[in-house]
């Protein structure tokens, strides 16, 4: 089991080996989370953060916690939210490269702020479903290593925020169904476990090539059982004769499947040929407006198998 926990307060108070500081590029302080941080570490902190000579954005640097309870501080720097694509690739960075840097100096509990929800302006559903997708696979490509990750919200908005969307992620039992994808081939039969779905040929192709790493459907009580690191088989049509088998590695929750497209994972979706409004508008031929409305809607992170 993942050694996740959400907390509401201060950072600056955590109890954690290593606190993360949501900085800017120059790492000398300013407002929010990193005013609050170098108030309380004190001077020192000031000092040494003149040495690192600054921070892409994305990035990550350790100094020591001076006069926090916590012994290390990560500094890392949030995008500034555009609305680009390379958003959420940015903010997923500044939790992987500050856990890999955890790991590397040998800590076991650390504690993020909202990065980059504040005055970068990351609207705060989308960068918790980045920072908790982002997270837990760095768990589970990281099994072997021992750390406990404390999300701290300042506020109970945020707090609320993310302990709901956690529990719509039911975290993976790593390696489910591992070696289901070996099973099917060696023994050419359906297995209960396995998420199996039935795809057009041209959907199929795509994630075959690789130009589509998001599925979409609704989110009903089916697709509410799938949880990151689940394995899927996709079929080609009707038939069971050809296959691809993927792991998820994101879900995100949206209210239609409108927001889905406009949303930044429409590049993923391989509709690339055709207007957001269209290929929302295609959805319909699957489901109606009355489901969509009933259930929400899910995009399907997946990662091809081999
Ligand atoms: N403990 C925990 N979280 C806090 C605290 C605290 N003491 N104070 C604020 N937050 P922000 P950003 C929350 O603006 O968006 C700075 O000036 C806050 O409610 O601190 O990444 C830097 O120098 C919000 O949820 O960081 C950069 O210039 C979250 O921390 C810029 O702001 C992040 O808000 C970075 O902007």
């Amino acid at each position: 089991m993942y050694k996740i926990s959400f907390k509401q307060g201060d950072i600056t108070k955590s109890e954690c080996e290593c606190i993360v500081n949501a900085a800017n590029k120059s790492l000398l302080g300013g407002g929010g989370v990193d005013g609050a941080i170098h108030r309380a570490a004190g001077r020192e902190l000031y000092e040494e953060c003149k040495k690192l000579g600054g921070c892409k954005t994305g990035e990550a640097k350790i100094t020591k916690g001076y006069n926090l309870n916590a012994k290390w501080i990560i500094h890392t720097v949030g995008p500034i939210y555009s609305g680009a694509e390379d958003d959420s690739v940015m903010l997923s960075n500044c939790y992987t490269n500050s856990l890999n840097l955890a790991k590397k100096n040998g800590i076991h509990s650390i504690s993020f702020p909202a990065i980059s929800t504040g005055a970068y302006g990351y609207p705060l559903r989308e960068s918790i479903f980045v920072a908790l997708n982002s997270v837990i696979e760095w768990l589970n490509n990281n099994s072997a290593y021992d750390i406990s990750v404390e999300f701290c919200c300042f506020d109970e908005n945020t707090y609320s925020y993310y302990r709901g969307i956690y529990g719509t992620m039911t975290v993976s039992r790593e390696q489910q169904n591992k070696e289901f994808a070996e099973f099917i081939r060696r023994n050419n039969v359906r297995t209960k476990d396995a998420i199996e779905m039935h795809l057009a040929d041209e959907p199929f192709n795509k994630i075959k090539n690789g130009e589509k790493t998001i599925e979409i459907r609704l989110y009903d009580e089916k697709r509410q059982a799938i949880t990151i690191g689940s394995d899927i088989i996709f079929y080609k049509g009707e038939t069971i004769d050809e296959w691809i088998t993927a792991t998820v590695i994101g879900l995100y929750r949206f209210d239609s499947f409108n927001d889905i497209f406009q949303s930044n994972l429409f590049v993923k979706t391989g509709c690339n040929n055709m207007t957001p409004q269209v290929a929302a508008e295609s959805m319909y031929n699957y489901y109606t407006k009355e489901q969509e409305r009933q259930y929400g809607v899910l995009a399907i992170e997946i990662k091809k198998r081999g």
